[in-house]
């Protein structure tokens, strides 16, 4: 198909770039990570957003290498911005299902770690909840690995797929982010509100840190403040930016 040739020709010539968007620790009000977000600069199209090329990626099995190049290219940046003797922070990488079921992800994370030289602690995996339906067992046996080797796991776009939340007493996640659907409309619908509030305090009981996505203003960050939540990310502070932007910012 044409999409994968030229998919496959942005993963051979320099096509992909990472954007970078600030995660703020509310009570700090500094930068505690960043996301990293993919963006596909195609010849023809100018700059593709990954709804466009994401679901066409996980079909034909490329965003193995394109995830692969995603971790391996924020793991190096990150590292960059250490040396470079910016505030520490830790980075964040969507990972796809067939990312999750390699066999050999562990040692392939392993291998970029160390060649990098990040330290594990340093990098975040988002996953969903539909990733994980269906699948506990063996999410329980990875996920566990991956804890172990020291990373950071975070649940994105939480409350949006079909779940229990059981997987939440099993599986070794530290970090749950609240959908930007939930945020949007707080804090003027109630039941936005309710359900914003309501994941912030089971994250609280269960020990998880609590992350908000799509905070666009000072009322629904009041809103996160005052229900305890722990960080945001969103138009309001920044939205996601080219690592050369990025950097000034952290260097603020
Ligand atoms: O930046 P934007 O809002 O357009 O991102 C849309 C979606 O694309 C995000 O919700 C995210 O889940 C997905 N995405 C972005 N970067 C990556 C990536 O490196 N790997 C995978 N698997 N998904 C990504
Ligand atoms: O991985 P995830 O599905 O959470 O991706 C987050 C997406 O949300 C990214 O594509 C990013 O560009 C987008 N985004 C980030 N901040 C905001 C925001 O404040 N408002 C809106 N509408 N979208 C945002
Ligand atoms: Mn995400
Ligand atoms: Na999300």
């Amino acid at each position: 198909l044409n999409l994968a040739r030229r998919l496959r020709e942005a993963l051979d010539h320099g096509g992909f770039a990472l954007h970078y968007q600030p995660q703020i620790d509310i009570a700090s009000g500094r930068i505690a990570g960043c996301e990293a977000l993919l963006r596909w600069n195609d010849p023809e199209e100018g700059l593709v957003p990954p709804g466009r090329f994401i679901a066409f990626a996980e079909e034909s099995g490329l965003i193995v290498q394109i995830g692969e190049w995603a971790l391996r290219t924020a793991c190096r940046q990150a590292r960059q911005w250490a040396d470079a003797g910016l505030p520490p922070l830790h980075v964040s990488v969507n990972l796809s299902a067939r990312q999750l079921w390699q066999a050999d992800l562990p040692e392939r994370i392993g291998a970029i770690l160390e060649a990098t030289g990040l330290p594990p602690q340093s990098l975040e995996l988002e996953l969903t909840e539909s990733m994980i339906m269906g699948h506990e067992p063996q999410a329980v046996e990875q996920l566990g690995l991956l804890r172990r080797m020291g990373l950071r796991l975070a649940i994105d776009d939480f409350g949006t797929g079909y779940s229990s939340l059981s997987y939440l007493k099993n599986l070794p996640i530290e970090v749950l982010k609240i959908d930007q659907s939930f945020v949007r409309n707080i804090p003027q619908d109630r039941n936005d509100r309710e359900i914003v509030a309501g994941i912030i305090a089971l994250a609280r009981k269960l020990n998880l840190a609590v992350t908000a996505e799509g905070v666009e203003t000072p009322a629904q960050l009041a809103f996160l403040a005052e229900q305890g939540c722990d960080s945001y990310q969103g138009y309001l502070f920044s939205r996601p930016l080219p690592a050369a932007e990025f950097e000034k910012l952290l260097a603020r």
